[in-house]
């Protein structure tokens, strides 16, 4: 082969082989040794990147030559693992057609041991070969074929690629078996409508050749290549394709426990819903294949990979990734960003917008398993009352129920439910139970309903055979509805409507529906267990928990309304979600708030999730800023973790720090477990109380900034939490915080995550920080890291300079919060300017922005010595209440001097001056909201 002729966007050597060499030169990387060669004048970093790229591109290509060899020439980095399965050895290496090669014992920093492959592909491994490509009215198409088979059973020879351009930033790549109809997830995306004008991407796929390219058209960046690796393979029951990665920094991959910005050190990560506990290296209780990567000048883009069967996803260092999923087809799509919170909006408008969670579901929510009893909860909302902590939400685990079956309710202990619900009502708090979905299949006859009318429904999921299928959960023998089934609306509305003319809940906890069984399978004369058939025992099986398909599950040979358990199973949590969306609407006609377990692409439109059962241990504190700030990704910006911990005793101290953190989920609410010691803020010292009721001060003084968020969320698809970088997507040293967040554009968040500080090192991205205790504003020009104090008892908050926040006076309730005057923090930037919007309706009613019944207004602030002003003005008004609402002023920051006077639409206001804050503090006689204001200072 020749090595002297290379392009600048394809760096293929003259025989187009050894293309994968470079692709592991990480741009960022690059550009990093790029800068090193500064007194290079006129050259830019990624000029420099780039040359640099192509020299040590045409080193690899000569050495490749030198060894001549298809194994040698692959570097380690760039090793694609052809023995995914366990008991590789040379042989079963080499009758696969592949190179073998251990011994190297490859570590990362911390000493621990990484996955590179012993047995991996060489550089001509046979794969498909493109046909030539034509032209359609929505992309493009071409045929692929193989000739020779793969190792595993029922290669698929000839397959065809559709390329639908779908919008300028929006790319959709199907690959498919054209003579035969494969599974396709069945959510609903966005119909193909017409060729954008202006796609910022462009695909490239050469006849004869393997593989594809996508490419940043704007600077030639190419963000998927599947040129390098094996090519793919596509098997009945086994898929794999791999593809470069633009850069090390990629984000998402659900639902997992890992660090923000994930491992790429031969990381796999499984995708099977799964009833497991967060910890590392398993796969959990949702299913997300959808990743962000970062590019080399900061740019962003997505992939999602529309799959629900069980797969695996690695990540190895050249950077790539690798899927392997083991059925349906291949379906990607592409967003081009190009800032992270595009692609996030991009992947959102695929899979559907979140929710509008009722203004309630924002307060703070209360629940544990081990009340006891009715009495038992009432007694912590009086606790909680006593200590004028606020709480709108208090929930009930399992224990309501006679034996843990759905929709009853234990006489002896909660017989007088209804009463403590009545009692929350009138104090304007709201009610969510437990609702599982196994339903008990072994009582008598006419006496569970539920069981009853589902056989006649026939809604419940069959066994391979035919037979209702029969699994073990918490009632014991259970039947587990098929979501997908036509009657099961009708069914689970009549069972809901039965249990709500007595126990008028407002909202659903849907738990366990991975869906969780306690045994391995199914329950047949009395003995667990699957068939032996290949859905049951596919060829491949991802490295999912448990190592079978079926562990801790039903079994995939299962049947759903025309689909197998094996291809829906992920979806079991997503279908749950939506009949339950539409029966809580059309019971309570009232907008529904669900929280599910089980997650997958589109959940987010239905309900919000908690992270599962974490334990009360400080770094499970930590981790869960990274689980909330993934979900926000995901499409589901309403989500927590079980502040103070789950599993296991909490402590004062602990419980202190979390619930500062907690009070700031998009979702917070306060969980535990059966016999764990108490963990309700009422239930600790006076200092503790004192903190958990300022941080819950704040969050409610923040509820049209919040409620604002989730509307612009369900609008826009702009999440609720932020990764800092996502609000400064160009700044490589925000990349990886993972102990900070967002809230929106305007809110820092500070925590402390460790037992016993009292500061904590926190890092500011550029510009202007007001602290939410007076203090100097900080003003930085780049990020900076620094130390805060932070004794026990406080959380840092900071405003960015350049927003304004609408608030109002907390109360204990967000019902009594809403009732009081808006009061605007206004913080103003380096340049005394500052801009901010509110979005408010009556909080419960279903569409109110669908229908209009909304107002929204806009704020303005500029000081520059001259003009020193704040004005609002109403953009719509078509929420009845607005006349009702009232304004009072509220805090500027960045004032630099005392002023003589303060007016409001000319009325004098009370002012206090704080020097060393900059802060000016408002108080003027209350004027209606929904008229224009103006706020003056002199
Ligand atoms: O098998 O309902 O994640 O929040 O308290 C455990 C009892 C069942 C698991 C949930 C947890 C809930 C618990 N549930």
């Amino acid at each position: 082969m020749s090595c002297d002729s290379y392009s600048q966007s394809s760096y293929s050597c003259a025989d187009g082989r050894a293309l994968d060499l470079y692709q592991g030169l990480d741009p960022l990387r690059l550009s990093s040794v790029a800068s090193h060669f500064s007194d290079q004048p006129g050259q830019t970093q990624a000029k420099m990147a780039s040359n640099i790229r192509q020299h040590v591109f045409l080193f690899f290509c000569i050495i490749a030559t030198s060894f001549g060899q298809k194994c040698g020439r692959v570097d380690d980095n760039h090793r694609f693992d052809c023995y995914p399965e366990l008991g590789a050895s040379q042989q079963k290496c080499e009758a696969r057609g592949c190179c073998w090669a251990p011994g190297e014992s490859w570590r990362n920093n911390a000493g621990v041991k990484l996955d590179v492959p012993y047995c991996y592909y060489p550089l001509d491994y046979p794969g498909y070969i493109n046909g030539p490509q034509t032209q359609t009215n929505y992309g493009l198409t071409a045929n692929l074929k193989r000739t020779t088979q793969s190792y595993y059973p029922n290669d698929i020879m000839n397959l065809k690629m559709d390329v639908y351009f779908e919008t300028d930033t929006r790319l959709r790549v199907k690959i498919y078996d054209p003579n035969q109809s494969r599974y396709e997830v069945p959510i609903e995306t966005p119909p193909f409508t017409f060729l954008p004008s202006n796609p910022m991407y462009k695909v490239q796929l050469s006849s004869g050749q393997t593989g594809f390219n996508v490419i940043r058209k704007a600077n030639q960046e190419v963000i998927f290549n599947t040129t390098i690796g094996p090519g793919f393979i596509y098997c009945d029951q086994f898929i794999q394709i791999s593809s470069s990665l633009s850069s090390s920094f990629v984000y998402g991959l659900g639902e997992h426990r890992s660090s923000l910005a994930l491992p790429t050190d031969w990381q796999s990560f499984a995708f099977w819903a799964r009833d497991q506990p967060p910890s590392p290296d398993v796969n959990l209780y949702g299913v997300h294949p959808f990743y962000i990567n970062l590019e080399s000048n900061g740019d962003a883009h997505g992939v999602f990979l529309l799959n629900s069967n069980a797969m695996d996803a690695i990540l190895q260092p050249a950077p790539a990734i690798t899927y392997r999923t083991i059925g349906g087809i291949l379906d990607f799509y592409f967003f081009l960003g190009p800032d992270p919170i595009d692609v996030v909006r991009q992947y959102q408008e695929v899979i559907g917008m979140p929710f509008m969670p009722p203004m309630w579901a924002l307060g703070f929510h209360l629940c544990r398993w081990g009340y006891g009893s009715a009495n038992g909860t009432m007694a912590v909302v009086e606790r909680m009352r006593q200590a004028k902590i606020p709480q709108d939400v208090q929930w009930n685990d399992i224990e309501y129920s006679v034996g843990r079956k759905d929709f009853t309710l234990n006489p002896d202990t909660f017989g007088n439910l209804p009463t403590l619900i009545a009692d929350l009502h009138a104090n304007g708090l709201h009610y969510m139970p437990i609702v599982d979905p196994a339903i008990s299949s072994s009582q008598t006859p006419g006496s569970y309903p539920p069981y009853d009318a589902g056989v006649t429904d026939n809604i419940f999921t069959k066994a391979d055979d035919g037979s209702i299928f029969i699994g073990k959960v918490w009632p014991g023998d259970t039947a587990f509805p098929d979501w997908f089934h036509p009657n099961v609306t009708r069914w689970w509305q009549s069972q809901a409507q039965t249990f709500h003319n007595d126990v008028s809940f407002d909202g659903m906890w849907l738990d366990m529906n991975e869906p969780s069984n306690f045994v391995d399978g199914r329950v047949t004369g009395g003995q667990p267990g699957c068939t032996g058939n290949n859905y049951d025992n596919p060829p491949f099986v991802p490295g999912v928990g448990g190592g079978t398909l079926y562990s801790k599950t039903l079994c995939p040979s299962a049947k759903q309304n025309g689909n197998i358990h094996y291809n829906v199973h992920s979806l079991y949590g997503l279908s749950e979600v939506k009949v339950s969306y539409t029966v809580l609407a059309n019971i309570r006609k009232k907008r529904p708030f669900i929280i599910s377990r089980s997650t997958f692409p589109s959940s987010g439109k239905y309900g919000g999730h908690w992270l599962g059962d974490n334990a009360s241990q400080w770094p499970e504190m930590h981790s869960s800023i990274t689980g909330i700030l993934n979900f926000n990704m995901f499409g589901v910006p309403m989500v927590g973790a079980d502040i103070c911990g789950f599993n296991g005793d909490t402590n004062e101290e602990l419980c202190t720090r979390w619930m500062q953190l907690g009070a700031f989920y998009p979702f917070s609410r306060n969980h535990n477990t059966l016999n764990a010691k108490d963990q309700d803020p009422a239930i600790f010292s006076k200092a503790s109380q004192d903190s958990s009721r300022n941080a819950l001060h704040m969050r409610y003084s923040l509820l049209p900034y919040l409620y604002t968020l989730f509307q612009r969320a369900h609008v826009n698809g702009s999440m609720v939490a932020r990764p800092l970088f996502f609000n400064f997507p160009r700044d490589p040293s925000l990349y990886k915080v993972d102990t900070q967040f967002m809230l929106g554009g305007a809110v820092l968040v500070s925590p402390v995550l460790t037992q016993g500080a009292t500061s904590v090192s926190a890092t500011f991205p550029p510009g202007r920080w007001y602290s939410n205790s007076p203090e100097p504003p900080l003003t930085f020009n780049k990020s900076t890291s620094m130390s805060l104090d932070a004794p026990l008892g406080k959380i840092n908050i900071h405003y960015r300079g350049g927003y304004i926040v609408p608030t109002m006076a907390p109360e204990t309730t967000t019902n009594a919060t809403a009732k009081n005057p808006v009061m605007l923090v206004v913080s103003l930037d380096e340049s005394g300017n500052a801009k901010g919007h509110m979005y408010w309706d009556d909080g419960d009613e279903i569409g109110s922005y669908e229908n209009g019944k909304y107002s929204s207004w806009s704020f303005r602030a500029k000081s520059n010595g001259q003009q020193n002003s704040v004005t609002s003005s109403v953009d719509y008004d078509g929420f009845a209440g607005s006349s009702k609402m009232m304004f009072k002023g509220g805090i500027i920051q960045g004032v630099t001097a005392n002023p003589t006077t303060v007016t409001l639409n000319g009325q004098r206001c009370n002012n206090t001056y704080v020097e060393h804050a900059q802060l000016l503090d408002v108080e003027c006689p209350p004027v209606p909201f929904n008229k224009p204001l103006t706020l003056q200072w002199d």
